[in-house]
């Protein structure tokens, strides 16, 4: 494989994709060993049909604002692969999203879903409609808007949406409501539903609990365990909630998070009363955590800063993609960091995981460590097609398998001679072997 001819080509049709062309040459250089092991890939063209999209859907979003003015948005479906089964992956709704960020989303949760062992092809869209300050009743009409432009392109065997950031239980609803009045069928096409209508249990949590339970996986690896260990969480949303609420579980002390106006630093620890006060923070809808500081005396606020400067035993980036530069990761390795688990997606920019890898500290990438999140959905996919709802247990149970899976062939595919585990190379490898060997099976089209 000539990763720079890809590259080159893809640059050219892509100009200014950096955030695509950054995770697609992620992967490409994990498995460009084991690719040229397999002649027949490379006559199958694989790669170069793996890093295009299937299908881009694109539309415009037209709604009444609560003044009555019309507002135009993009709305956006990438259909990225569906070698293993349906497309599947969320939805985000943020200012900054564009064909490049879903691009990226979309190529990322092919593998992901692969690991999943979960029969989910990979899509991702949004739309650049920021949910910031608006009322219930704008979201709602928005969230309709939008189902409108999408609900022909989506179907239980096709296209299954779900949340991501933006995007919560609420909006699903909305769009769900929406989607099952207009195909006249409730056939479950979107995941993280409410728990009334055909929702799973431990899905809002299931991103960050998934992730905690890979972080065990691997310090078991190592023979530790996270009692007693210091967390640092960024964000504030549903993923971070999740795994602040496991990390405390599990005995552990988190003295982070943030949002984008800085981070809180709060040295005793978070606690179920502050774990509860993040939904509070995000139920405002003002994007902003320094009231945390107000409310709970001992901790501080730090306007315009990242919680990556303290030092900490873990570091989980939880809020969006490259939150975690070159200079943070050396600040944490400098800080003795022994762990970084990335829960965004590509949370970390490659000088960062060149940092990491290079100071041989532990690197876990997304597409492994936050696999739970869509797991659960396909559980949900599950539980929905039997027309019946597990337990909380029988849900957790089956995640925790999923996520001791995932590490396991992470483990597999990224253990080097020397002992050191590269899971970015695990996990890109197995995901990839996967989807290729859906691809070949299939013929090529
Ligand atoms: O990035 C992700 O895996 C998600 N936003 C969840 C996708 C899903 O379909 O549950």
């Amino acid at each position: 494989m000539d990763i720079n001819k890809i590259m080159a080509d893809l640059e050219a049709k892509h100009p200014g994709e950096k955030e695509y062309l950054q995770a697609v040459k992620e992967v490409l250089m994990s498995v460009q060993d084991v690719y040229n092991q397999h002649p027949e890939f490379e006559r199958n063209k694989i790669v170069e049909r793996m890093v295009e999209p299937d299908r881009i859907v694109t539309f415009r979003v037209t709604w009444l604002d609560d003044k009555g003015e019309v507002q135009n948005n993009i709305g956006y479906r990438v259909q990225f692969n569906n070698a293993i089964g349906p497309y599947k992956g969320g939805i985000r709704f943020h200012a900054s999203v564009n064909l490049s960020i879903l691009k990226f989303l979309g190529f990322e949760q092919t593998f992901k879903n692969a690991l999943t062992t979960l029969p989910m092809g990979g899509a991702k869209g949004g739309s650049d409609f920021s949910p910031r300050g608006k009322s219930d009743r704008e979201i709602m009409r928005f969230c309709q808007a939008f189902m409108l432009g999408l609900w022909k392109n989506l179907g239980p065997d096709r296209d299954v949406p779900a949340g991501d950031i933006g995007v919560g239980g609420r909006e699903v609803g909305y769009m769900y409501g929406m989607y099952k009045r207009l195909v006249n069928e409730h056939n479950g096409t979107f995941t993280g539903k409410g728990l009334s209508f055909g929702g799973s249990r431990i899905r809002p949590e299931a991103t960050g609990f998934g992730a905690l339970y890979f972080v065990q996986s691997i310090l078991k690896e190592k023979g530790e365990s996270i009692e007693g260990k210091t967390v640092a969480i960024s964000g504030f949303g549903n993923v971070a909630w999740g795994a602040a609420l496991k990390a405390t579980e599990l005995g552990a002390k988190v003295v982070t998070i943030s949002g984008p106006d800085g981070y809180i630093y709060d040295p005793a620890g978070l606690d179920a009363e502050k774990i509860d006060y993040m939904l509070e923070l995000r139920a405002s809808g003002n994007d902003i955590v320094a009231p945390y500081a107000e409310k709970f005396p001992g901790s501080e606020f730090f306007a315009g800063r990242k919680p990556w400067e303290r030092k900490v035993d873990i570091a989980l980036p939880c809020a969006t993609q490259n939150e975690v530069n070159g200079d943070d990761a050396r600040q944490l390795v400098e800080n003795g960091v022994s762990l970084v688990a990335e829960v965004s997606n590509m949370g970390c920019t490659p000088e960062a995981i060149d940092a990491f890898l290079e100071a041989r500290i532990i690197y876990a990438p997304g597409k492994a460590v936050n696999a739970g999140g869509v797991a659960t959905s396909g559980l949900e996919m599950s539980q929905n097609a039997m027309h019946l709802q597990w337990s909380a247990e029988e849900v957790d149970e089956k995640l925790h398998t999923i996520m001791r899976d995932i590490h396991e062939q992470c483990v597999k595919y990224g253990k080097q001679d020397d002992g050191y585990i590269n899971y970015m190379k695990g996990a890109n490898i197995a995901g990839f072997m996967k989807v290729a060997d859906a691809m070949m099976g299939q013929g090529i089209c």
